[in-house]
């Protein structure tokens, strides 16, 4: 018996169908973001750098500099991935051919190179207007702004953004996820609190106010960020108030933007009773923001869990959030993409217990899930790899590495 029919049987005794886990796991999306190939830099400013509070650390060879090496390293890491995969795009994305705009006058036009390349992969494309590295964010104000013509500016970008992901939802048959993440914020203990969230209040209605098909929109939440200590316009009370009085608007959940004993985990079915749709961005704070690589810690465990046991598959949109540039860029893709999958597939092959909560059964629980810990779940894992035609084990480094010395090394 090869090992994973031996692992499917022990599955089995404790009622556990491997086969159906495997038939889900295939049909999850994940959205990986564009922004861990480059270091979040784009490529419409070419000299703007990384702003609004936000950082990445390291200088490893080989950052993607043009839209064609991006896609190159974005096609290296699909080899390796298995299961259904979308892009999330930032609007620093687009690429000009000669003729650059401004973000307020971004069009469909300028995205239509990334359109070919989701046709050519069959993927799904998410968006997120791009609120940061631009001389009229130079001081950590956008959609919040008091000068009426820098706010302005903001709002028109947001709104030429919706229209690019209604295109985008066009032309490949699929939603777009629509996210605001700003900046906003003050480094120090501000004289007015209330202002900037009303600016900010009004920008939204004025962006949203279109009605556009296969757009879902969502507003993305944050504690604080680096030079943004003391005050965050675009709070967690703020958008999970804004999301829940506007339809069709939701709520972002980075589980880098709460406190540091606050989890998204605990958070999505908090969210369930009132939304039909939570959109994440699964990311791994070391002790801030960090942005580090997502590992299969115990937290991406409980996320999985919360989204496979409450039937949350088709209303989670799961999207991924980290940018390192220490480590080589693509296998950081690959390791992130794929722990969230893993993550998703331990949660798949749990036992249900809610029969023996609600009987105050917590010794049953607490044996149960704890024997199911060291099931064979690599067994699984390898299963779904060969299946869908990637390397199971670490046999794909080496892959990355051949790639790093033809192609990465001798970028410049
Ligand atoms: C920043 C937010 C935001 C960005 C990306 C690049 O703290 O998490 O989502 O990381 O949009
Ligand atoms: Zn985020």
């Amino acid at each position: 018996m090869n090992r994973y029919e031996s692992a499917k049987e022990l599955y089995a005794a404790f009622g556990i169908d491997t086969e159906a886990a495997l038939e889900t796991l295939k049909n999850i999306p994940i959205s990986m973001h564009c922004w861990q190939g480059d270091d979040v830099l784009g490529f419409d400013r070419p000299d703007a750098g990384l702003s609004g509070g936000i950082q990445t650390t390291g200088n490893y060879p080989g950052r993607a500099r043009t839209p064609e090496e991006l896609m190159a390293d974005l096609e290296e890491a699909y080899k390796i991935i298995p299961g259904k995969k979308r892009l999330n795009l930032h609007a620093s994305y687009a690429i000009f051919d000669g003729e650059p705009v401004d973000r307020d006058a971004l069009e469909p036009k300028h995205f239509a190179k990334w359109v070919e390349f989701a046709k050519k992969h069959n993927i799904g494309l998410d968006f997120n207007p791009t609120y940061f590295s631009h001389p009229l964010a130079a001081d950590g104000l956008t959609l919040s702004h008091p000068n009426e013509e820098i706010r302005n500016f903001w709002i028109r970008h947001g709104i030429a953004c919706r229209r690019i992901a209604a295109y985008f939802a066009k032309e490949l048959g699929t939603h777009c996820l629509n996210n605001v993440w700003i900046p906003d914020g003050y480094k120090d203990i501000p004289a007015d609190r209330l202002g900037p969230r009303m600016r900010l209040k009004d920008s939204l209605d004025q962006i949203f106010a279109e009605k556009l098909d296969g757009v879902i929109d969502c507003v993305e939440s944050k504690v604080f960020g680096i030079g943004v200590e003391s005050y965050t316009v675009g709070s967690g009370e703020f958008y999970v108030s804004y999301a829940a009085s506007h339809p069709g608007v939701y709520y972002l959940l980075d589980n880098g933007h709460f406190h540091p004993t606050e989890v998204v985990s605990d958070k999505i079915p908090a969210l369930l009773p009132f939304f039909d749709k939570i959109p994440l961005h699964v990311s791994r704070p070391v002790r801030w923001d960090s942005d580090h690589v997502v590992i299969f810690d115990d937290e991406l465990k409980e996320i999985s869990k919360e989204i496979v046991r409450n039937d949350a598959v088709d209303k989670v949109l799961i999207g991924l959030d980290f940018f390192d540039a220490s480590i080589n860029r693509i296998a950081a893709w690959i390791v992130g993409t794929r722990n969230m999958q893993k993550a998703l597939l331990f949660a798949l092959l749990q036992p249900d217990l809610k029969a023996a909560q609600n009987e105050g059964n917590f010794t049953d629980i607490l044996v149960l899930s704890e024997e199911a810990k060291t099931l064979p779940f690599g067994d699984v894992w390898a299963e779904y790899c060969t299946r869908s035609g990637v390397p199971a084990g670490s046999e794909w480094l080496a892959m990355i590495r051949d790639y790093e010395t033809t192609v990465l090394s001798k970028r410049g």
